[in-house]
């Protein structure tokens, strides 16, 4: 077979990729009649496609670039542990440098007493363990009926089976049997587009407080943990009102049960701290951790969880575990890329610098005509369009016809800036600079400035 290489016409990538390449949560067929837009080459903040053109990635690929693109470092230490140890596995009383170092890092790094690591490839994986983890804690606990997970409906907790019931979104419940028993959802904490003639505060207890409302309806003893982002992310970077943490905390002590905080997207920096649980004052009994634990640059996520749950758990054979547990080489790298975090103090500069800038040209956003809510917490945001700002309406369209629409001048523009239904969502790599800032700005202020002219031509700014 001859060599597929960058170089090849982009006419003919496409087809090849048409022919033979499945892609997540796409219409196939679809993507194939038009092709997907090939991307050869990335450094910094910026990607390049198959025809040359430089792109500013405002999603840090999905959510995990968090160092940038580029880092030859990555690359080396990655070749270097291939060469010494490319793999071993943890499974039968052995162990290795790298997993030991990685672990000992990550529990210097989590706050509390969270000093324990099993490890995953994604966060699916990591959050199929916790569903073990938390059921098989409570049995080993004598309480085997403590069993059930709650968790909100438009969360994102990864897409495997555990994953995808664990998550709440419609659209994947709707195909292959999801979710799994044992699993309940709950409201989320979504004022812009829930919160009715409540203030923020007022719904971000309410919506509290149906945490409270199911462990009663469902008996504290059948409860075993509640799992949620610190800031859902793949829902639209739906910040909760002040309210809402603090009263989910309190409920979680109250009842005992497990809370579980999903720091895929929300660690490693993105919100300005090591993890979403310290800049929003949880204290969970287990994080998830994926993406940005390696930047991105190779498959490695894990379970963070307290000394108790893990002398529990260790009190009897736990029969869990993958095959790439601890990958020396995705372990070497995740290092690495925590190394290149301390030493350049790259979460110091997005707390003090960084995001406070972000912030404030963000904010600018709220005062453009389709612009409802802009909201932003660290380097991840998000605005809700609207046709009508007063009320926070939806538009009478279809949800996301307008998001698409918004999300395809964005691409026009050399901007990645993902659309959720009609929410625009970032999540840039936590390198950027101001100037790098200033262009995303002005690419979204340009590509809002073409949707608002699409959006009246054709009829679509009318209220639902
Ligand atoms: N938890 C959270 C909070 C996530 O955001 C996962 C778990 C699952 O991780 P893996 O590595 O199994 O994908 C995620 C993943 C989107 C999008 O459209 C977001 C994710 C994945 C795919 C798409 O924003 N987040």
């Amino acid at each position: 077979m001859s060599q597929i290489t960058n170089h090849m016409p982009t006419a003919e990538l496409q087809r090849l990729d048409a022919a033979h390449h499945m892609h997540p949560f796409t219409a196939g067929n679809a993507l194939g009649q038009k092709g997907a837009r090939v991307i050869t080459r990335a450094d910094g903040v910026f990607l390049t496609d198959s025809e040359g053109v430089e792109i500013l990635d405002a999603m840090a690929g999905l959510w995990c670039v968090n160092i940038g693109y580029g880092r030859d470092e990555l690359a080396e230490v990655a070749a270097r542990q291939m060469k010494e140890l490319p793999y071993y596995n943890a499974f039968f009383q052995t162990t290795h440098v790298p997993a030991i170092a990685l672990s000992a890092k990550l529990a210097e790094l989590a706050p509390g007493n969270l000093n324990h690591v099993f490890y995953g490839s994604s966060g699916s994986e990591a959050n199929d363990t916790n569903i073990r983890l938390v059921r098989q804690y409570w049995a080993a606990l004598g309480k085997p009926e403590k069993q059930v997970i709650i968790s909100r409906k438009n969360a994102y907790h990864g897409s495997t089976m555990g994953g995808g019931s664990l998550g709440g979104m419609g659209g994947m419940h709707a195909q292959g049997g999801l979710p799994i028993p044992g699993i309940e959802h709950i409201n989320q904490p979504d004022w812009w587009s829930e919160g009715g003639d409540m203030s923020p505060e007022e719904f971000g207890l309410a919506r509290a407080r149906e945490l409270e409302e199911k462990i009663e309806e469902l008996g504290v003893d059948k409860v075993a943990a509640f799992i949620a982002e610190p800031v859902q992310g793949a829902g639209g970077v739906i910040v909760a009102p002040d309210s809402y943490w603090p009263e989910v905390q309190r409920i979680c002590d109250k009842y005992g049960i497990l809370l579980i905080a999903d720091e895929v997207i929300c660690g490693f920096g993105r919100t300005g701290n090591w993890f979403g649980s310290q800049t929003l004052n949880l204290r969970p009994d287990i994080m998830t951790m994926a993406k940005g634990l390696s930047s991105g640059y190779i498959p490695i996520a894990g379970s963070m969880v307290s000394d108790e749950i893990a002398e529990v758990i260790g009190r009897d054979e736990f029969n869990h575990g993958y095959t790439y547990h601890g990958h020396p080489v995705a372990a070497a790298v995740a290092l690495e890329n925590i190394r290149i975090l301390e030493e350049e103090r790259i979460i110091e500069k997005v707390r003090e610098k960084t995001a406070p800038y972000l912030a404030k040209r963000w904010a600018e956003l709220a005062d453009h005509p389709l612009v409802g809510e802009a909201k932003i917490v660290g380097m991840m945001g998000s605005i809700a369009m609207t046709p009508d700002k007063a009320a926070r309406a939806a538009f009478a369209g279809e949800a996301g016809e307008v998001g698409l629409i918004c999300r395809e001048r964005c691409f026009a523009n050399n901007l990645v800036m993902r659309h959720v239904g009609d929410r625009m969502i970032i999540s840039p790599p936590l390198v950027i600079t101001e100037a790098e800032i200033d262009l995303l700005m002005s690419r979204a202020g340009k590509a809002l400035d073409e949707t608002y002219d699409r959006v009246k031509s054709e009829g679509l700014l009318k209220a639902a």
